[in-house]
């Protein structure tokens, strides 16, 4: 029997991949998209085969600050699985509407989890929630594993700390199917423009095609551990496919600052940069001079950092058979020359409507 799915936040980088690897299993996909005055769905379009043609992929429209739409979906959707992945999901707007992510991420979770209660779908769908490892915050144990204990360091953190136990209280006190991935970061070419690795190679990809002059940054010394989205939605996926609901850690095992992140990015166009401090480059130009590439803005500093982040991934590798398999240099080069590609393809278009630069 085809399987059906419901996905919210399917407008999102990984909502994207999730669907895209869904329909490849032959599910039925439903995704939860928010009204929006202008179209919200460039991750999405190429899914969205006609859907007077059979199209196995459906959109809803939805939000989780909503219970009644929540709701009214997982009754129509009647879905075999559920994956929470809609959320505010920036650190740092969380510190500007801390009340606004708490009702989407924290409460989201719940709404999503009593509408499964309430409309006895307990029996038959199993539930997926997008925790993080910024439950981690201030470093308690390096690497961080399923049993490290939380320490959130933002209100976004606190906001998937309750979704993370709410998760786990469903789970134990009405028996259902109601699983934890607790992701470090994953990125890849549709990564929010405003991640710190997306930001990078866009600017990379303008710098290196002379479009651009420099690059503002904030905490350069930030250590992630960085991972391709492609192969964390495989592991979401499997999350759901074991026997028994468990919470996993889903991560590469190595960690870079940010700083690396910047180097291994311009290693990759061929544009020189080496550091003798921040807001100077190689040739120690000053900051604010015509040579120096990047520069540190404080406004992108976060009133409370998360230092360094680092998984341990064994326990979805042993019980999961699940690993991340593309390593970091590769997942650098591939955003850089994507983007790259996009800035070119501007470029032509720009110049066929006879825009002169
Ligand atoms: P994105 O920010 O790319 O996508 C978030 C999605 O949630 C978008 O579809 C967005 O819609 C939607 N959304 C936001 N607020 C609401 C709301 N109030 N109601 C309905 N939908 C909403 O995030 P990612 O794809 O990177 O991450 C997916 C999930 O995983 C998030 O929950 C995130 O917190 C979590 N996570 C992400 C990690 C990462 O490194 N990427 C690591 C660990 C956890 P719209 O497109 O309209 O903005
Ligand atoms: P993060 O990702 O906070 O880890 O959350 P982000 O890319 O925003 O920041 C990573 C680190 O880079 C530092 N940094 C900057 N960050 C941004 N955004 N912009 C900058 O200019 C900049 N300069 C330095 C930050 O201070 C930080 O230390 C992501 C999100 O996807 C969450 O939803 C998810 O839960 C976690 O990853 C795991």
């Amino acid at each position: 029997m085809t399987k059906r799915a419901l996905i919210t936040g399917v407008t999102g980088q990984d909502g994207a991949y999730l669907a895209e690897l869904l329909l490849s299993k032959g599910y039925e996909v439903h995704g939860i998209k928010r009204r929006s005055s202008s179209f919200n769905t460039g991750r999405i379009d190429h899914l969205q085969i006609d859907p007077h043609s059979g199209s196995q992929f459906h959109l809803h429209h939805g939000d989780m600050t909503d219970s009644t739409a929540i709701i009214s979906t997982l009754q129509q959707v009647q879905p075999d699985e559920i994956y929470n992945l809609a959320a505010q999901s920036h650190v740092k707007v969380s510190f500007e509407m801390p009340e606004y992510t708490a009702n989407s991420d924290a409460l989201g979770a719940l709404r999503i989890l009593e509408g499964i209660r309430l409309l006895g779908l307990g029996e038959t769908s199993r539930f997926y929630q997008a925790s993080t490892s910024e439950l981690y915050g201030k470093v308690q144990e390096v690497p961080q594993s399923e049993t490290t204990p939380f320490y959130p360091r933002s209100p976004y953190g606190v906001a998937k700390l309750y979704a993370y136990w709410i998760t786990v209280n469903y789970r134990e006190a009405y028996g259902l199917y109601a699983c934890n991935g607790i992701l470090f970061n994953h990125e890849s070419p549709i990564r929010g423009e405003t991640f710190v690795t997306r930001k990078i190679t866009r600017a990379v990809a303008a710098i290196s095609l002379g479009l651009q002059d420099r690059l503002y940054l904030g905490n350069l010394d930030a250590q992630r551990d960085w991972g391709h989205a492609r192969d964390y939605v495989e592991g979401m996926w499997r999350i759901l496919q074991h026997d028994t609901p468990e919470d996993f850690v889903l991560a590469t095992g190595e960690m870079h600052s940010v700083r690396e992140f910047c180097e291994q990015a311009f290693a990759e166009t061929g544009v020189e940069l080496d550091w003798r401090g921040e807001g100077v480059d190689e040739k120690g130009y000053e900051a604010g001079t015509d040579r120096c590439l990047i520069e540190i803005d404080p406004v992108y500093f976060r009133p409370t950092e998360v230092d360094q982040l680092l998984g341990n991934p064994a326990k979805a590798r042993e019980k999961l058979g699940w690993t991340a398999t593309t390593p970091f240099a590769t997942l650098v080069a591939e955003m850089v020359a994507e983007d790259r590609r996009l800035l070119e393809t501007e470029r032509l278009a720009r110049r066929a409507y006879g825009i002169v630069e």
